[in-house]
């Protein structure tokens, strides 16, 4: 049954009426007769309310800044903050030409375990004596100081601590003022990781890759091996890729971000501050793209194609992307024919409620609800921002950018060109700078938007509308199964992946036919079977 505005006010009428009022904004059924549909998002979450987001330090350490593979990320909190924040999201990392693998740290977790007397008397000198330890074990090219919500209430200095350190040892060490409370989600923290890699890191490199057409991937996280997949298409169609940011990404390749041609974003939410100011600094246009789903996938390759414009480019793109397709569609219309017809319930963080829906339109599916838990109004809405060029390379007026959250340039999407005007508007032709669709724009009428969900908001909703499958995260999962709907967890993907590009099409789909058509169901009575009408 499709879901209408008295079906939702089922839904809330147990609220007081200050929350009923709060959450109505953040509820949304989708029609295209409204010319601009508006949700209200990141705003601070109802105190009470059991909420499905993450926090401020989980944002920087566990999302961006933890991925990147070759430095020591030192949790400088009590070891709760490091024990859950340890492995559970499986960004995978490798050795490879420029990190041995005593450089890779990422099955190990470190952290400064605060006591009752540190936290009285202070921690710094913890936290000194660790940096010293470590380097002395590990030698690690570069350190992270990531701070949690103690840190920031007992005053802790974590920068001087870093500086000193970097001092005595002339290695980097980050500082990131990331405690939990910080912002209403981990949103707070994508940002100030962002800002902290962008003044410490980006651009402080000097070796440009070799290759026709460098490329970075930006927001991609190689969660169950995404981004290696993604990588081995790009380099089939002929691509050099500089960087991946940050999965599977090393402080070496990130230093030299500035040096490629154009910045590929798949998440959006996490790491569009960094593409937005190297746009500014560096007049590097960055392409929204997703590699979620066949089709989306070979859209993604010909918009990335048709960005340099070149013939043989674009014929070698077509040539990969009609094997790849001929290889995996046998297997998507196999699971195709199970799945088809179903619905499904998608609920995660920020982007990949928008770039699953394309996954599932492969498989003949339909989306009835997707939500973010803390994603901007942006990435409902779409935005589209035309940058203005302030100065280029031949002006030689480009001017030492200090980059802070909300900094009033790249709100304005001011340019900063370090390439010649010519060059710049060359490539503006061909990419679409700066623009994102937004979720609501993909959906249909009468499917529903919500963000921020609630665990009873859930439970109402999947009661209400049934779908065949929940997209959930490693909570929200456990309130399907114990209404006897099968789901698939979307962040970690629990145990499997990868599930981007064409490789991760087919597992995705085995794994989604398999869930809708597994026994065990059938032996759990969903409460609505059990009631009388
Ligand atoms: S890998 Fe990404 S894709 S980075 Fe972000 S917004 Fe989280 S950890 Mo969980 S799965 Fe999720 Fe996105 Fe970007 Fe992951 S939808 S909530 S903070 N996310």
């Amino acid at each position: 049954m499709a879901i209408t505005d008295e079906r939702l006010e089922e839904v809330l009428v147990t609220y007081p009426d200050n929350v009923k009022k709060n959450r109505k904004k953040h509820l949304l059924i989708k029609n295209s007769a409204e010319a601009c549909q508006q949700i209200e998002a990141n705003t601070r979450t109802i105190p009470g309310i059991i909420s499905q987001r993450g926090c401020c330090f989980a944002g920087c350490k566990g999302v961006v800044i933890g991925p990147i593979k070759d430095m020591i990320h030192i949790v400088h909190g009590p070891v709760g903050c490091a024990y859950y924040s340890w492995g559970t999201r499986r960004n995978k990392a490798r050795a490879d030409e420029t990190t041995p693998p005593e450089n890779v740290y990422l099955p190990l977790c470190f952290t400064t375990d605060m006591q009752e007397s540190d936290i009285v008397f202070g921690g710094e000198k913890k936290l000194a004596k660790m940096i010293d330890e470590v380097v002395e074990i590990f030698h690690p090219r570069a350190i992270s100081i990531c701070a949690t919500c103690p840190v920031g209430l007992i005053g802790d200095d974590i920068n001087a601590v870093a500086r000193a350190a970097q001092e005595r040892h002339g290695i980097q060490v980050l500082a990131f003022n990331c405690e939990g409370y910080k912002g209403v989600s981990q949103s707070a923290g994508h940002h100030i990781a962002n800002n902290g890699l962008m003044v410490n890191a980006v651009g402080k490199g000097t070796v440009r890759k070799s290759g026709k057409y460098v490329i970075n991937i930006l927001g991609e996280y190689n969660i169950g091996g995404d981004g290696w997949e993604i990588e081995r298409i790009l380099k089939e169609c002929g691509y050099t890729i500089n960087c991946i940011l940050p999965g599977d990404g090393s402080i070496l390749n990130i230093r030299n971000l500035h040096l490629a041609d154009l910045n590929l974003v798949q998440c959006h939410r996490s790491i569009n501050y960094i593409a937005g100011m190297m746009e500014a600094r560096y007049g590097m246009p960055w392409l929204k793209v997703n590699f979620i789903g066949v089709s989306a996938c070979a859209r993604s390759l010909r918009e990335v194609a048709q960005c340099f414009g070149d013939e043989s480019l674009i014929q070698r793109t077509e040539e990969v992307i009609a094997r790849e397709t001929a290889r995996v569609m046998p297997v998507i219309e196999h699971y195709r024919k199970i799945c088809q017809g179903k619905t499904a319930f998608v609920f995660v963080g920020g982007s990949r409620s928008h770039h699953y829906q394309y996954l599932l339109r492969d498989l003949g599916m339909e989306t009835v609800v997707a939500g973010y838990e803390f994603a901007h109004r942006d990435d409902y809405e779409g935005r589209e921002v035309l940058p203005t060029i302030k100065a280029d390379a031949d002006s030689k007026n480009i001017p030492d950018l200090h980059f802070e959250p909300d900094d009033e340039f790249y709100q304005e999407g001011h340019v900063y060109l370090n390439m010649p005007k010519e060059k710049y508007d060359e490539l503006r032709k061909r990419i679409p700078l700066g623009y994102y669709e937004g979720m609501i724009k993909s959906m249909e009428d009468g499917q529903l938007i919500i963000d921020d969900v609630n665990h009873h908001e859930f439970e109402e909703i999947v009661r209400m509308l049934k779908p065949d499958i929940v997209f959930t995260g490693v909570r929200d999962k456990y309130i399907s199964h114990k209404m006897g709907v099968p789901s698939r967890q979307l962040h970690s993907y629990d145990y499997t992946g990868p599930y981007a590009g064409f490789n991760g099409a087919m597992i995705f789909a085995r794994e989604v036919a398999n869930a809708v058509t597994t026994p065990a169901w059938r032996l759990v009575t969903a409460p609505w079977e059990a009631q009388k009408e």
